[in-house]
């Protein structure tokens, strides 16, 4: 191929790089980050159990050889796993209603009366995907582990939500520095289903389509405080509504400890703080709500280097470009 063909194949240009346009691509946005991985890391609690390692490559292998529109396979969960499960889920159960969000609360009580959410069994990816589509339209697409900061944002746009399906080593039940599907399920389900939520989300996802690194970089670490971490004002209370504080119980209580700094969501100034992602976070961003967050955010993307606008069209799952300059 000489480059005129490659320009108008893949329509590579920086007006007009490329991105995922239609769900069905994000059969190409699956590139994996290579950190934490029980294969690499000795210091992962699976990296001496052989059977454990077995067990990732099996579930990661449905990842792979995933496409768009087909659903999405079950799992047999072991006795391990499912009993690993639990012992997060009891816990979560405790904490949730001091703690949590009331939107957070809200889905999950749905989730336990529409019997997703159980304490003895994991549920599958494929019908929580379908309880996020009645409710705003989110799916789920397996994920083999974590994936690039471009390629995760870029789903969100589409409000399709990569998911990891295996779970956590049953040595480290209450905190992992990698996501698993415990984490994806008890953190990030319940606010999907939630409508102010989810809109959030695929803001940023759209912010990130053509994004510069630099900017990818700033909106994953918008993701990061907010989605992940984020804590919000309920009247004079702070709770949590990121997933990897409803996740985590030791992260949760530390997060509202005055072992940590809670500073105001802003855009601006959160985009630029460093993090981290193998230990407690020092320092957490508090929203006003949702609603304030969204605002804040969207005056925020406004004043990115973009030249054109995107806009998603739910009916054909098509991302449309609009010129804006
Ligand atoms: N620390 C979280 C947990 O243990 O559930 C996972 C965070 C993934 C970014
Ligand atoms: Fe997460």
């Amino acid at each position: 191929l000489d480059g005129v063909t490659l320009l108008a194949d893949n329509s590579v240009s920086i007006k007009d790089p490329w991105f995922p346009r239609h769900a069905s691509d994000l059969d190409n946005c699956n590139h994996l980050m290579t950190k934490y991985e029980p294969d690499l890391d000795m210091n992962h609690p699976g990296f001496a159990d052989k059977e454990y390692r077995a067990r990732r490559k099996v579930i990661a292998e449905i990842a792979f050889a995933y496409k768009y529109g087909e659903p999405i396979p079950c799992i047999p969960y072991t006795e391990t796993e499912n009993e690993t499960w639990s012992r997060v889920f009891i816990t979560v159960l405790d904490l949730v209603p001091k703690h949590a969000c009331v939107e957070y609360q809200r889905v999950f009580k749905k989730l336990q009366e529409e019997r997703i959410f159980e304490s003895h069994r994991i549920p599958q990816l494929q019908e929580v995907s379908d309880f996020l589509k009645r409710n705003t339209g989110f799916t789920l697409r397996p994920a083999a582990g974590l994936l690039t900061a471009r390629d995760f944002l870029s789903s969100l746009a589409f409000r399709v939500f990569q998911s990891t399906q295996y779970v956590r080593h049953i040595n480290s039940p209450y905190h992992t520095p990698e996501p698993d599907c415990i984490h994806e399920l008890l953190g990030h389900m319940p606010l999907l289903a939630d409508p102010s939520f989810a809109q959030f989300s695929q803001e940023i996802g759209l912010a990130s389509l053509g994004a510069s690194d630099e900017e990818i970089e700033k909106l994953s670490t918008i993701y990061w405080f907010t989605i992940e971490f984020g804590l919000c004002k309920e009247g004079t209370e702070v709770k949590a509504y990121g997933a990897g504080l409803l996740s985590a119980y030791g992260e949760l209580l530390h997060a509202l400890s005055d072992k940590c700094e809670h500073r105001p969501f802003d855009p601006s100034t959160t985009a630029l703080q460093k993090y981290q992602d193998q230990e407690y976070q020092p320092i957490y961003f508090v929203a006003e709500s949702f609603e304030d967050a969204k605002e804040k955010f969207r005056r925020w993307v406004a004043a990115m280097s973009r030249p054109f606008e995107v806009r998603y069209n739910p009916h054909t799952q098509r991302v449309e470009v609009l010129d804006s300059v």
